[in-house]
């Protein structure tokens, strides 16, 4: 066995050999070249209990995975694969507290923050969950006073609309929660979220708004991050210009979400007001810590129990569950299988309800930021895809746009579809007609029309190859009794455990972001070349240069116009 560099978190006996080498993976190249050719069609006809059998629940959510192109050997073949890598061994790190985010030398504890009172999960032999249940505590106190119109603005009015500051993880959970919650959400206020630094963001979010009436939440796990910091400095002198200028007003109308206290305090913002977190969240996994102190202020605080209720409840089938009946696992497997054998390059998510519209986003951050790597965790070139690119749109509106590609392109785009039994708005026959396009959009791209059906309705012939839908193209079909915030907390634990699962298959480190430091750096850099009074020295590539000098240009020439 390769000896495991200091500081490396050791997985199985087995982790260290190749992916591609490992007996599962063999077994599977070769089952895929008798799979690819066979048809969803036949599977089906071949078995009529399919649709029945290829199904399973977690947590009162139903998935049907029976649209997928798999037998029940490649069921068996992906679980061998799992098994190999060690996944198991992976989970259980992760809910000890392991310092499974290897380059960042930290625990991967997302987990912790919806692990129920009592329960002890420890870092560096400290037990974290009362300290989560202490911040839930003071985000529930604070929340409860300004819902109930206790908490007051600097010239004595309640506060009516929350803004919250942040970018990246510290931005799109709290935004798609706040619209897939909407339907629980206090309607007397108004919430906002400014992530952009392109003015432009902040400027609509405030330009309707009373500063003597809005509260801001800073949102920064590091509060350093340049666009959020921004945001939150115009933020003060907008709120500081409607209030007369007075200082102590920021007290009132600013509170923040960080693991930096000492910044915090720099920014003037009262740490008696600041709701912590810890190293131990990754920016993307932090949507149930603090930072959904916009969402509690939204729903309520017994709402957002539900939620982390909900989470917790995924978090344990995740845990306990034998891989053939996990839900997680098996998503995460389906992925490996069309990302590494099939050669998908992408996967589309297509939530059939409305208020899941920000849903894609979320995912496309959790998913491609988790696994868009390209080394191993001992820091050596992966010979295979890993993370597919995400990306979605709620139904029914993508059906008439993208979906043609899906049906009739060139590309294989594994499907999932996500749905509720009951709607949040019946009216009339419109959840039917939403429903019904959901089966039906799944039963096309598996079954297809073949040219036959095609000639049988009277297509003259040189029409019938356009009117022909190839067919076995994959789909998962998820559904829930009801978007409720306990469910929305189980479908993002879905996801996360899916993506865990996806990424220890491929060891990668799912939990850093490398990727995004090098932008940052340099932006941070050419802020003064653009901005500079005196002609700035360039040391880019000519490109770069040549881009900077063009706007020095423009902006010179604009000032003397
Ligand atoms: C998420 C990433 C990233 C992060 C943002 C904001 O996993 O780390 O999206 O959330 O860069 O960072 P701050 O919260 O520190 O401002």
């Amino acid at each position: 066995m390769k000896e495991v560099s200091a500081g490396m978190t050791p997985q199985t006996e087995t982790s260290p050999v190749l992916l591609t080498n490992r007996k599962s993976w063999k077994a599977l190249e070769e089952h895929y070249q008798g799979i690819r050719g066979v048809h969803l069609r036949q599977l089906f006809a071949d078995d009529p209990q399919r649709g029945e059998r290829m199904t399973v629940e977690a947590a009162n959510l139903f998935l049907d995975y029976s649209k997928n192109r798999i037998t029940d050997e490649t069921v068996k073949l992906l679980i061998e694969l799992a098994e190999e890598s060690g996944v198991r061994s992976r989970i259980d790190a992760m809910f000890r507290g392991d310092k499974i985010n290897d380059t960042e030398k930290r625990a991967v504890l997302h987990v912790a923050l919806r692990a129920p009172q009592g329960a002890s999960i420890l870092v560096d032999g400290e037990n974290v969950v009362p300290q989560v249940h202490a911040v839930l505590e003071k985000m529930t106190g604070f929340c409860g006073r300004v819902r109930r119109g206790e908490w007051k603005g600097h010239t004595g009015k309640p506060i009516r609309n929350v803004i919250n500051i942040g970018i990246g993880g510290s931005d799109l959970g709290p935004v798609m929660a706040y619209e897939a919650l909407k339907h629980y959400s206090e309607r007397s206020m108004n919430f906002r979220f400014v992530s952009n630094v392109d003015a432009t963001d902040l400027s609509e979010a405030i330009c309707d708004l009373e500063p003597s009436e809005t509260l801001f939440i800073i949102s920064s796990k590091t509060f350093t991050t340049l666009e959020t910091m921004a945001n939150a400095h115009s933020a003060r002198s907008w709120l500081l210009k409607g209030l007369g200028g007075d200082e102590k007003s920021v007290a009132r109308h600013f509170v923040a979400v960080s693991t930096n206290a000492a910044e915090v305090a720099r920014f003037g913002i009262d740490t008696e007001n600041m709701f912590g977190f810890w190293d131990w969240v990754g920016g993307r996994y932090s949507m149930d810590s603090a930072i959904g102190l916009s969402t509690m202020l939204a729903i309520g605080p017994d709402h957002f129990q539900s939620m982390l209720h909900g989470f917790h409840q995924m978090d344990e089938h995740f845990r306990t569950t034998p891989f053939d009946r996990n839900m997680p696992v098996l998503m995460g497997l389906l992925a490996v299988w069309y990302t590494d054998f099939f050669g998908a390059e992408t996967a589309a998510v297509l939530p059939y309800e409305q208020y899941l519209k920000r849903f894609p986003a979320y995912l496309q951050q959790l998913t491609m930021e988790s696994n868009g790597k390209h080394v191993t965790l001992d820091g050596k070139e992966v010979t295979y895809p890993t993370g597919p690119i995400y990306w979605g749109e709620p139904g029914t509106n993508g059906q008439h746009s993208f979906y043609q590609l899906i049906h009739q392109g060139t590309r294989l785009i594994p499907c999932d579809f996500i749905a509720f039994d009951e709607p949040l708005n019946p009216l009339g026959q419109h959840h039917e007609i939403l429903l019904a396009n959901v089966f039906a959009q799944a039963e096309a791209l598996a079954i297809g029309k073949t040219a036959e059906r095609v000639k049988a309705e009277g297509s003259p012939d040189w029409l019938v190859p356009h009117r022909v839908f190839e067919g076995n193209r994959p789909s998962n079909t998820l559904l829930a009794q009801k978007l409720t915030p306990e469910t929305l907390g189980k479908l993002v634990a879905l996801y996360e455990h899916s993506v865990f699962t996806q990424g220890a298959v491929w060891q990668i480190n799912s939990f850093d972001q490398w990727g995004v430091e090098l932008g940052k750096v340099l932006a941070k850099n050419i802020v003064p070349e653009l901005a500079s009074e005196a002609e700035a020295e360039l040391n880019h590539d000519s490109s770069t240069n040549n881009l900077i000098r063009r706007y020095r240009k423009r902006k010179e020439t604009a000032k003397l116009s």
